[in-house]
């Protein structure tokens, strides 16, 4: 007759597996508002005025510290935009403040047809909503919104 003690041994550590929390927790684990970044991320504007394409980012994907991007920003005939007066603005939705400063120019990267985002700091983990506002002298005013989980 077989005895049986071996399954009530087992019956403990089945219950310790169920119950294990995962070793990478962290601000992003259960965030589903933030984009999955890749290299060419496409994303139209509020109004349907431009699209900008995030054709690189540093680092891959967007973190807390100082974030360069590399942007194509097209109007409605997929013609670039130049630098002019578009800026960034990074804000956290969920702790209603931005950074310093509050806004970050774009600046034409000298090959007529991409624009560069040098440095913006974005200083604590967690959803950070990166805008980018392009002014009424560029056509239509409108924006563009970014959404990052930075994990820090
Ligand atoms: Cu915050």
């Amino acid at each position: 007759m077989r005895s049986p003690l071996p399954i009530l041994l087992f019956l403990p550590l089945a219950a310790c597996v169920v119950e294990e929390v995962p070793e990478e927790a962290g601000p992003c684990v259960d965030e589903d508002r933030d984009m999955d970044y890749v290299a060419g991320l496409a994303v139209e504007s509020e109004l349907g005025f431009y699209s900008a394409e995030l054709i690189d980012a540093v680092p891959a994907p967007p973190d807390t510290g100082e974030n360069t991007w590399i942007l194509r920003v097209t109007d409605g005939s997929r013609a670039a935009l130049s630098a002019d007066g578009i800026v960034a603005r990074p804000w956290m939705p969920d702790h209603g403040h931005g950074t310093n400063p509050a806004t970050w120019p774009l600046v034409d990267s000298g090959d007529g047809d991409t624009l560069r985002l040098e440095g913006v700091d974005l200083i604590m983990p967690g959803l950070w909503r990166i805008a980018l506002e392009i002014p009424a002298s560029a056509g239509e005013q409108d924006e563009v919104r970014f959404f990052f989980c930075a994990e820090g």
